[in-house]
């Protein structure tokens, strides 16, 4: 059997109004074409919310196939299957569909399945990702985040783009779609609406490769936004963004899907580190 990956990052204690939000957001309408108001409304404050772009039945499909990629026996090296830090000592022994229940995260597998190729090529998905990039999609990465129950971790404040090695300024659009419902209670997303406007923020190695709590903790506005399994979350690659660690008795599953615009230049380490490390900000935390 194939070793165990597991998270090296432990659920450390935080400061609880991190997830205190100064309002619950319900999701729009159906997920459906772009109008001028949801992109005007994506521009200026940097992420939308739909119910309902998955149906049950894809949902039961993605997650089998989900589940499928990881009861393989061999796993193609690029495919990264992580468990929470909790479940060390609690999975090795178990069968693979209750190892299930202790993933924190699974990377880079879109490519073994036509049934998450069929979400990730979803034409009205790609016709809104297009139109956001303004320009041709190309998938830049393929992530599950299982938040799972009882022991799923906090995922501090960020940006995604922090975790990209891409020039400053490259649109990146990020599709978070919930194969669970997503509440409050087991790590829905939180968003601080606008943020992507100030460009990138300085991140620091802490819980995660994060922001600083300090800095989260003198913004305005923060946002919840859960989702009902099949709505999704469409969100700019610099909306600073965190969802709480899932204390609750169900799991929290979701499919996530990175775009950038197709020949896209990368940059080095080195380069993003320059872009959100504190040096260049001048920051402490
Ligand atoms: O799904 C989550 O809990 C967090 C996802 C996220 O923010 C990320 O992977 O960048």
């Amino acid at each position: 059997m194939a070793t165990l990956m597991f998270d090296h990052l432990d659920n450390v204690p935080h400061a609880a109004s991190l997830y205190q939000p100064e309002a619950v957001l319900e999701p729009l309408q159906e997920f459906g074409p772009l109008t001028d108001s949801l992109t005007d409304q994506y521009r200026s404050v940097g992420f939308l919310s739909h119910r309902s772009f998955l149906s049950a039945g894809r949902i039961i499909e993605v997650k089998q196939a989900l589940m499928d990629i990881a009861s393989r026996e061999e796993l193609p090296a690029e495919v990264q299957l992580q468990f929470e830090s909790e479940a060390r000592g609690k999975v090795e022994d178990l069968p693979i569909e209750e190892r299930m229940n202790y993933v924190r995260k699974f990377m880079i597998f879109a490519h073994l399945d036509a049934r998450i190729q069929a979400v990730m090529n979803d034409p009205l998905l790609l016709g809104v990702v297009t139109e956001l990039l303004d320009g041709e999609p190309e998938m830049f990465q393929d992530m599950a985040l299982l938040k799972p129950a009882g022991i799923g971790r906090e995922k501090p404040w960020h940006q995604d783009h922090a975790y990209f090695n891409l020039p400053e300024g490259t649109p990146v659009v990020g599709v978070w779609i919930a194969l669970d419902d997503a509440t409050p209670e087991n790590g829905c997303m939180h968003f601080i609406p606008g943020g992507h406007r100030e460009g990138p923020i300085a991140h620091f190695n802490r819980r995660d490769w994060q922001i600083c709590d300090e800095e989260i903790l003198t913004r305005k506005g923060v946002v919840a936004t859960p989702l009902p399994a099949g709505g999704v979350l469409i969100f700019d690659g610099l909306t600073p963004h965190g969802t709480p660690a899932n204390r609750s008795e169900l799991s929290r599953w979701a499919l996530q899907f990175h775009y950038v615009k197709r020949g896209t230049p990368r940059i080095t380490t080195e380069e993003r580190f320059e872009m959100f490390g504190a040096d260049r900000h001048g920051s402490t935390c």
